[in-house]
């Protein structure tokens, strides 16, 4: 066996550390031993605080003297807080861990009777396994309930480890065993439990949606960042309640888990505290089997000004540091790479013996009375009450920084032969009648050899000491968690109706843009005397490009600290304001971020019982194209709110080129259930929509957002037609009748957002040249439009003897004579989707294709939505029905400048 180690390859850490020994053998010896002991007699007399300023010192010295001294964030890969800190653990240790057992078999027979009942509907076991004693002693100790009196914590549970959030909810009598016995089976009559937190699922207990990895740390830290956000301004009381997130080690490779956590320490955020799960493993094998995922995260944390505490070695091995002054073992520690540690959790005790604590005599001496089995069975930090505990009320009671607990534990806990460590471990979930005994005896659960076989679920009596304990602890913290419930009454919204009237009536011969309707139509609501101080604008460093810079002075921009600098434009008139109370979120340059406060102030009716209402404004390429999952997160969510996507239009936004301009976001916004999406082309489409949507969402209550297009192309903005509001909420209505009723060749023509007026010139083109009257509707919504069509076309289905009832689209449109043309500044697939339900074949013209730096006369043209390219295919289509001579047809394109070789912008 000692050949075998020495033929080993080493980790770069030990060839460092070895070369470190074998080049300077002297100062090894005594020289290290005098600085090491000249240390310990300082930090005895005079404390870590002057320990801490002599060692900078030296550093400086050094670093002046032109020595080059190695950058690093890491501390020894050691626990954060020594023994000799450790705080009195107040809970009683062995009544937690009986309940602890109890969850963790629940959980392991939740997962287990599903498979068995149902193969291969999944679930996993060895989340929640290597998690269950850091969630248990939040339970206990830590996380505290929403109350009359209390906002409460607010946690995000790793999304994984759902079992055991479920199984301990059954415990607390939350949740019944039928419940549990149709885990992820939800249609069951009688209902079941969702696979993971979805609070669309299951809105009266799941607040978060932590499922999809790297989300739910972003969200967190916006979370905590808006709460104090409403503090600040003045929206709620000040109170030291906290943000929690629980994530897997895996999980911090998501760009988004990482990608905000210097605006938590930018902002102070200590009410803040991330726990990662460190075992090392994520689905397919090792996080990092040649480095050291732990290490990593600090150094990242702590070179982002968080406080971080690493939990990593249980009570178990105190003893052992206590005979170790040297510091031999952390040394030793430091040096092995995941990979190793991984294989230590699966070999018996000798192999440690021999690979960790052999490779220095002076190691083996330190555990030679501890025979194999208790040291393999040395627990680790994660696994160990007293030290989460420890690591959490140093967390809670930090001021002035994030925290962030590194807390290493197995994946698979207790799974023993079966899963514990191993990499197949992620997604077992069936276990043998002999591998469920084991763990039943393992965690002491009373079942009989017989009774076990089967996975019932236990729960002992209401009487039982455990029962109660968890009760009473509960209790103490306020009541149960995860809860969701809504607060926020209703908004009365009198005089609601009123407020937009300025906006119907036209813009009196002024060229604006809907933008900038929109920006008026903020100002106003901003100003409401109901409402106003609940509205929260969002930006991501866009505000001047929607021409929302006077809303700096109006409301301020939100900064904790206030303004301590004298802006370069405080002597004019619209200066970049920051206020403590400010109103606006400028989040710069990240719409994921921007997205997370948009979910933080959406949620908020629930979360903090406030009407908060987000306007989320973005340039409308970076939105569902960048973010989708993010939007995703605020449907289930059940957010309520406006998100506005900015100068869009693949041919209205002039000379951005490919990357911005915008013709997908309609067709990604289909989606998502429960978003409503308008591409409205005039101001008074927009206050309707807007107005409307504020009563939908804050005075009846439904769980829908917004997602409405503005462009930044001024025109004229037109007053509203007589009745046009019901149609502008459904999806469309005819703006501009046939102009001569006379003319027997008749089209319909359906444009949406700025090209609406390309097919208000079509329509003059049409009737001027050709002798052909059309009709203009402005498709304010194709998405409003498809579901009606669809709840129709069921209804249908499902009612077969009954009177077949019509689609919205079918009824506009039973009686409109002539050919059908629409054309958008999107996909041709959006007015495709409607068009089975026309009476008559649709031709669409649509932005397939790139876009190009151009102007928007050339744009249209390039994409072929132009008023010439309307009016030609309402020709085409003309010509397609017989009344349409083929040479008039190819006298009209020539009149109208068509092309036909020119490039296909599909394929261009
Ligand atoms: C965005 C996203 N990608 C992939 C997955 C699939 N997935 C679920 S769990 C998992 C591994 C999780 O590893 P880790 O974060 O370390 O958590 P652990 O289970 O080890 O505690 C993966 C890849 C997911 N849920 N979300
Ligand atoms: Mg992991």
């Amino acid at each position: 066996m000692e050949d075998e180690s020495q033929t080993e390859p080493h980790t770069e850490s030990q060839t460092m550390i070895n070369s470190g020994f074998a080049q300077f053998p002297e100062v090894e010896g005594v020289e290290l031993q005098e600085w090491l002991e000249s240390l310990d007699s300082l930090l005895q007399d005079s404390g870590p605080e002057v320990v801490s300023h002599i060692l900078e010192r030296l550093r400086s010295r050094a670093h002046l003297s032109g020595v080059e001294i190695p950058f690093s964030a890491n501390t020894p890969f050691a626990n954060t807080i020594p023994l000799r800190n450790q705080p009195f653990f107040p809970g009683d240790q062995e009544l937690e861990r009986r309940i602890k057992s109890l969850v963790r078999w629940n959980a392991l027979a939740m997962v287990v009777r599903a498979n068995r009942i149902e193969h291969n509907i999944g679930g996993h076991i060895s989340t929640y396994a290597s998690a269950a004693t850091l969630f248990e002693v939040g339970f206990n100790h830590f996380f505290r309930a929403r109350t009359e009196e209390f906002e409460g914590d607010i946690v995000y549970f790793q999304g994984h480890a759902s079992p055991g959030v479920y199984a301990r909810a059954f415990l607390e009598g939350r949740l019944s065993t039928e419940k549990l016995e149709n885990f992820r089976r939800e249609l069951k009559p009688g209902g079941g439990l969702s696979s993971y937190p979805h609070p669309w699922l299951m809105p009266d207990f799941w607040e978060f949606p932590t499922v999809s990895m790297g989300l739910s740390p972003i969200m967190a830290i916006y979370q905590a960042r808006f709460n104090r956000y409403l503090t600040d301004r003045g929206l709620k009381p000040e109170t030291d309640a906290k943000v929690w997130a629980f994530l897997g080690d895996g999980e911090t490779d998501e760009p988004e888990s990482l990608g905000a956590i210097t605006l938590a320490s930018r902002e102070r955020l200590d009410n803040l505290i991330f726990v990662v799960n460190c075992n090392l493993q994520r689905l397919d094998g090792p996080v990092r089997g040649n480095g050291k995922i732990i290490q990593e995260l600090e150094a990242a944390f702590r070179g982002a000004g968080w406080n971080v505490i690493k939990v990593l070695w249980g009570s178990d091995w105190d003893s052992i540091f206590e005979r170790d002054p040297e510091g031999l073992v952390v040394q030793r520690m430091g040096e092995l790479c995941d990979g190793e540690y991984q294989k230590f959790v699966v070999e018996p005790g000798s192999y440690i013996r021999q690979h960790f604590f052999g490779s220095d005599p002076r190691l083996l001496k330190l555990v030679e009375d501890i025979p194999d089995e208790p040291l393999r069975k040395l627990r680790l930090g994660g696994h160990d009450p007293r030290k989460v505990y420890a690591a959490y009320k140093a967390a809670v009671d930090h001021r002035g920084q994030p925290t962030v607990i590194l807390a290493r534990t197995i994946k698979g806990y207790g799974l023993g032969e079966i899963g514990e460590g191993k990499n197949i471990t992620h997604q077992q979930k069936k276990l043998n009648e002999d591998e469920l005994r084991e763990f039943r005896s393992r965690f002491g659960i009373p079942l009989s050899d017989h009774d076990v076989a089967e996975a019932p679920f236990y729960r002992p009596p209401e009487d039982s000491p455990e029962i109660q304990y968890l009760r009473a602890r509960r209790q103490e913290l306020g009541g149960y968690v995860p809860k969701r419930s809504v607060r926020a009454k209703p908004l009365e919204l009198a005089k609601h109706e009123d407020s937009f009237t300025e906006f119907l009536s036209g813009s009196d011969g002024r060229e604006v843009s809907t933008t900038m309707a929109f920006v008026g139509m903020l100002k106003k609501l901003l100003r409401d005397p109901e409402f106003g101080k609940m509205v929260v604008p969002i930006v991501p460093d866009e505000a001047r490009t929607f021409g929302m810079e006077s809303l700096f002075r109006q409301v301020g921009i939100y900064s904790h600290v206030g303004q301590v600098y004298e802006p370069v434009d405080l002597h004019t008139l619209l200066y970049y304001k920051e206020a403590k109370d400010g109103q606006i979120l400028e989040e710069g340059i990240t719409e994921a971020g921007s997205m997370s406060s948009f979910i933080a102030a959406g949620s908020a009716y629930a979360t903090h019982g406030l009407n908060t209402i987000p306007f989320f404004i973005f340039y409308s390429m970076f939105g569902f194209q960048r973010i989708n999952d993010l939007i995703w997160a605020a449907a289930d969510m059940r957010c309520r709110g406006f998100l506005l996507g900015g100068t869009a239009g693949r041919t209205t936004l002039a000379g951005e080129g490919l990357q911005h301009q915008d013709g997908n976001s309609h067709l990604l916004a289909l989606p998502a259930p429960n978003i409503r999406a308008y591409d409205p082309a005039f101001a008074y489409e927009l206050a309707i929509i807007i107005q409307d949507g504020i009563r939908r969402m804050y005075k009846n209550g439904e769980d829908i957002f917004y997602y409405i297009t503005v462009m930044n192309e001024p025109y004229q903005m037109p007053p509203m037609p007589e009745g046009s509001k019901e149609g502008i909420l459904k999806g469309m209505y005819l703006y501009r009748a046939l102009q001569d009723k006379k003319l027997k060749l008749r089209a319909q023509l359906f444009g949406s957002g700025a090209i609406l007026r390309e097919a208000l010139q079509a329509q003059e083109i049409l009737e001027q040249k050709f002798n052909v009257a059309a009709d203009v509707w402005s498709v304010t919504s194709y998405k409003e439009l498809y579901r009606d069509g669809l709840a129709t076309e069921r209804w249908n289905l499902l009612h077969p003897a009954e009177k077949p009832r019509m689609p919205y689209v079918s009824k506009c449109l039973a009686n409109a004579p002539g050919v059908f043309v629409a054309a958008s500044d999107y996909l041709k697939a959006l007015p495709n989707m409607v068009s089975k339900w026309m009476p008559r074949r649709l031709a669409s013209l649509g932005t397939d294709g790139f876009g190009r730096s151009e102007s928007r006369a050339s744009l249209r043209e390039f994409f072929e939505v132009g008023a010439r390219f309307i009016a030609f295919a309402a020709l085409t289509e003309l010509h397609n029905d017989g009344k349409f001579e083929t040479s008039a047809l190819q006298k009209a394109m020539k009149e109208l400048n068509i092309n036909p070789e020119k490039p296909d912008p599909l394929t261009s």
